[in-house]
C-alpha cells in the first residue's frame, strides 16, 4: 500500500481540525443505472448518449455500476471503508419525470431509502441537486437557455427538501455550472451537444439564477442550519512562460476558468474579460438577478483536477491542461498531476474571495486498472495522487483556509460521460460484467489514513 508510516498519516491527519469531514462523491448518471425503472423520466444524458460519436463505443448509463439495485450494498461498503461523509446527486427526473409538475413519489422513496441506510451506519449525507441529469421535458422547451428552467429547478429543489431537509448534512445545489455550460452549449461534448458560445453564457447566467433561487426554498424546507452551497470546478492558471502575451492570456484564462462563475456568486458581476476576449454578449441579465445569484451561502465546494497552463501566443487560443512538460506526471485524462494548484486555489478563495467556508467536493484520478487474481487491484499512482493532495490541502488549512471536508472522486468507477467506461476514477474497482465491487488499494490506503485521523484527534 502506501510508503507512509503511521506516524507520517497521523501527522497528516492532525493538522486538520477534528471536525474535518472524510468521504467520497459520486453522481446519479454515472452509478445507478436502472434508467427506465420506477417511473424515472429521461435525462438529457440518456438521449445525448444515443448519439453516434458522442461517447466513446457508444456506451450509455443504463445500467452503469447498477447502484439503484446494489444501493444497500454500497452503503455498507462505504461503512467498511471507514468514510465519514457521502455525497450523492439527485436525478432530476427520478423526482419530476417532466422536469416540472407531477411528482412521482417512488424517485424519492430511492433517495431517501439511501439517506437512511447512510444515516443508521454513521455516514453524513451530501446530497447535490443538479448533477448534468436535466429532464429531456424540459430539454424540449430550451433547458437552460430558458429562465424558466431555473424556476423549475427552484420548486424541483423545494420537493426534494420537503423530503429530505430533516436528515442531510449538506445541499450542493448545481455541480460544476461552468462544464454544463461550456461543455454542454458551448463545445457540445456534454449533453445537450450545442455548439455555441454565446448560448454558453446564457445557459451559466440561468444555471447560476437557479441556484440563488434554490437557497430560500431549500433553507425553508429543511433543518435549521444544514449548510448549503454550490460546487465550482477550478483550476488555477499558470503562465506557461514570461512572454509579455502571456500576461493577457492569464488574465483571460482565469475569467474564463475560475471567475466567470466565483465573480457572480461572490462579486455580484461577471467578469469583463469573459466577454471581452471571446467577443460575446452579456447574458440576459434581468433586474435583481445579480442579487439572486449573490445570496449569501454557507460553503463553497471545490472540485480540483489539475493547473491550466497558458501561453500567450496565437498558436494556443484556449487555456490547457495538457501540454507535456519535461518532468511532469499525467493521469490517464492527460492531466497534469500538480497539488499544490490545490494549496494555492483554496488561500486565493479564502484571501481574495472571502468564502467562509469551502469543502473539497471532488478530487481524484484516472489510472489504468487491473484486477489480480480475484481481489487486489494495485493502483500506487491513485494512492500517491491522492496522499499529495491531502497533503496540498493540510497546507492551505495550516495558513488559514477555512476547510472543512474531503470527497474523493470517486467511490466507485463508473460512467465518465464522454469517455464511457474507459476512464477509471474509483477508489473501488467495478467489475461490469459481474457489477462486483473490489477495493482497490489507494481505497485501503484511505481508510488507513481515516483510522489515522481517528487517532489523532
Ligand atoms: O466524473 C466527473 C469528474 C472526473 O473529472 C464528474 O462528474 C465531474 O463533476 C467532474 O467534472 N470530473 C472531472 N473533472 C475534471 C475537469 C478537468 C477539466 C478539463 C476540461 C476539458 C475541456
Amino acid at each position: 500500500m502506501g510508503n507512509q508510516t503511521e506516524e507520517e498519516l497521523q501527522q497528516l491527519a492532525a493538522v486538520f481540525p477534528a471536525k474535518f469531514v472524510w468521504g467520497a462523491a459520486t453522481a446519479s448518471y454515472q452509478i445507478e443505472g436502472a434508467a427506465h425503472e420506477d417511473g424515472r423520466g429521461l435525462s438529457i444524458w440518456d438521449r445525448f448518449a444515443t448519439i453516434p460519436g458522442k461517447v466513446q463505443r457508444g456506451e450509455t448509463g443504463d445500467i452503469a455500476t447498477d447502484h439503484y439495485h446494489h444501493m444497500h450494498e454500497d452503503v455498507e461498503l462505504m461503512a467498511s471503508l471507514g468514510l465519514k461523509a457521502y455525497r450523492f446527486s439527485i436525478a432530476w427526473p427520478r423526482i419530476l419525470p417532466e422536469g416540472r409538475g407531477t411528482i412521482n413519489t417512488r424517485g424519492l422513496d430511492f433517495y431517501e431509502r439511501l439517506v437512511d441506510a447512510l444515516l443508521a451506519k454513521g455516514i453524513s449525507p451530501f446530497a447535490t441537486l443538479y448533477h448534468w441529469d436535466l429532464p429531456v421535458a424540459l430539454q424540449d422547451q430550451g433547458g437552460w437557455l430558458e429562465r424558466s428552467t431555473a424556476y423549475a429547478f427552484a420548486d424541483y429543489a423545494e420537493i426534494v427538501a420537503r423530503r429530505l431537509g430533516d436528515r442531510l448534512s449538506g445541499w450542493i445545489t448545481q455541480n460544476e455550472p461552468w462544464c454544463a455550460a461550456f461543455l454542454g452549449y458551448g463545445i457540445g461534448v456534454h449533453a445537450p451537444g450545442l455548439e455555441d458560445q454565446q448560448a454558453a453564457i446564457t445557459a451559466g447566467h440561468h444555471l447560476l439564477l437557479s441556484h440563488g433561487l434554490a437557497i430560500p426554498r431549500l433553507r425553508a424546507a429543511s433543518k435549521a442550519g444544514t449548510p448549503i452551497g454550490i460546487t465550482l470546478n477550478l483550476s488555477p492558471i499558470y503562465a506557461a512562460d514570461d512572454a509579455a502575451e502571456t500576461r493577457q492570456a492569464f488574465e483571460n484564462a482565469d475569467a474564463f476558468s475560475n471567475r466567470w462563475f466565483l465573480d457572480p456568486l461572490y462579486r455580484g458581476s461577471y467578469p469583463e474579460e469573459l466577454f471581452r476576449a471571446r467577443g460575446l454578449a452579456h447574458p440576459p441579465i434581468q433586474a435583481g438577478d445579480m442579487e439572486i445569484i449573490a445570496t449569501p451561502t454557507d460553503f463553497l465546494g471545490v472540485n480540483y483536477y489539475s493547473r491550466t497552463l497558458v501561453a500567450g501566443g496565437p498558436e494556443q487560443k484556449e487555456p490547457t491542461n495538457k501540454p507535456t512538460l519535461p518532468g511532469a506526471e499525467y493521469t490517464d485524462m492527460g492531466w497534469e498531476i500538480f497539488p499544490q494548484g490545490l494549496t494555492n486555489l483554496l488561500l486565493r478563495l479564502h484571501n481574495e474571495y472571502h468564502v467562509p467556508s469551502l469543502y473539497v467536493t471532488e478530487n481524484g484520478a484516472a489510472f489504468k486498472d487491473h484486477l489480480n487474481g480475484d481481489s487486489v487491484v494495485s493502483d500506487p499512482q491513485r494512492l500517491d495522487y491522492l496522499y499529495k493532495h491531502i497533503k496540498a490541502i493540510g497546507k492551505a488549512v495550516a495558513q488559514g483556509a477555512p476547510v472543512h471536508g474531503y470527497f474523493v472522486w470517486s467511490l466507485l468507477d463508473n460512467f465518465e460521460w464522454a469517455e464511457g467506461y474507459s476512464k477509471r476514477f474509483g477508489i473501488v474497482y467495478v467489475d461490469y460484467p459481474t457489477q462486483r465491487r473490489i477495493v482497490k488499494d489507494s481505497g485501503h490506503w484511505y481508510t488507513a489514513f481515516l483510522k489515522a485521523f481517528e487517532q489523532a484527534h
